[in-house]
């Protein structure tokens, strides 16, 4: 049986990810930050199996800045496999808390590498780059080699820690890949991502829970695609004979404007009776439009997406759907409009 170790394991990717392992075989291990809240929604439903949860699935405390911690668990479990997903990685957060953002996305990486130099038993490294490497980029779509022009805290860090790995691989030989992940959403993303924020308000609408939406950039194009499909390339990445970088995307490109009239239409709502714009959700600076060609990952990983952006959209706002029609008014919207400002 492999081991793994995910850093990050409670977010959206870091569980579907333990989803994907645990399905295939793997025993996986998991690091979280201590919170003051126990809940881990996103694993609930591996917790509950007595098959799961302490047997094959396994979770330690650190945080990415407790490097004594963090050697520890690395040293104890020896995994075979390191998906570094932890992070800040919402990018419009990254402007008012840049040092905290380059602190744990750009220097956090790094001290994991300087951990896995050290190891005897040196583990394969994933590394979820981002499209936010390529900022304002020159050219359309992007692939592995596109330079890096990052316009935010967090792409820049995101750059740092890109190189860092490659750095690290091409002088000690270590087994470290990147991803180049561009935007991927499911019924599990964070709250305040504009995907989850906007299929989360239409239901919410539909429901008679929320009156309008409050959004900021329209106009931005991102390639959106499918997170299980991303998770996937993450471990093909670590299947491959050397280590490498690979881009992640749909190469297709879609507006903000347009994943909002496809949430409101799958609740057949008008969304411009509803949308209002406030330019302090506008971020200081952002790639206008980012679209990725994923060749180098198809012909060599055998990667395909799997999910269309309508089928993508469908799916999140059915869901929201669902699931707050369950909840029913009982829990206050964190992602209405009072709370969310992101
Ligand atoms: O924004 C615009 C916003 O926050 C998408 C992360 O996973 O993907 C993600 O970063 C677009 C941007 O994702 C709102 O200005 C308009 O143009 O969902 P997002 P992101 O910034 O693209 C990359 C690849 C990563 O690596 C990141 O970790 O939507 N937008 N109005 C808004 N965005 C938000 N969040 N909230 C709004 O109200």
């Amino acid at each position: 049986m492999k081991l793994a170790l995910i850093t990050g394991i409670t977010g959206q990717d870091g569980s579907y990810l333990a989803d994907y392992l645990l399905t295939n075989d793997y025993e996986v291990h998991g690091v979280v930050r201590r919170t003051s809240s126990l809940e881990r929604s996103r694993l609930a439903h591996l917790f509950k199996n007595p098959d799961i949860y302490n047997k094959r699935l396994f979770l330690h405390y650190a945080d990415l800045e407790d490097i004594t911690a963090l050697r520890r668990i690395f040293l104890g479990i020896q995994a075979d496999e390191l998906y570094h997903l932890a992070g800040q990685s919402h990018v419009g957060l990254s402007f008012p808390m840049a040092e905290m953002t380059c602190d744990l996305t750009a220097i956090g990486t790094l001290r994991l590498l300087e951990i896995m130099r050290d190891m005897p038993g040196k583990p394969r490294l994933f590394h979820p780059s981002s499209s936010e490497i390529f900022g304002q980029p020159k050219s359309f779509p992007q692939n592995e080699d596109t330079p890096y022009l990052p316009t935010s805290p967090y792409g820049c860090a995101k750059a740092f820690a890109t190189q860092i790995v490659k750095v690290y691989r091409d002088c000690y030989g270590l087994f470290a890949c990147n991803g180049i992940m561009y935007n991927h959403e499911s019924p599990r993303r964070g709250e305040n991502f504009v995907s989850r924020k906007i299929c989360r308000a239409a239901a919410a609408i539909k429901l008679g829970l929320q009156s309008k939406l409050v959004l900021g950039n329209l106009d931005a194009e991102r390639d959106w695609g499918y997170a299980p499909d991303y998770v996937r390339g993450m471990w093909l990445s670590l299947q491959q004979q050397k280590a490498d970088d690979y881009l992640f995307a749909t190469g297709e490109t879609h507006s903000v404007r347009e994943l909002v009239d496809l949430a409101f239409n799958a609740m057949d709502l008008k969304w411009e009776s509803y949308v209002e714009l406030d330019t302090t959700l506008f971020r200081p600076s952002e790639p206008l439009r980012l679209v990725g060609n994923a060749s180098k990952a198809k012909h060599e990983l055998g990667w395909m997406p799997s999910c269309s952006f309508q089928e993508l959209i469908n799916l999140i706002t059915r869901t929201e759907f669902d699931s707050l029609q369950q909840l029913g008014s009982e829990r206050p919207l964190s992602g209405g409009i009072a709370f969310n400002r992101t």
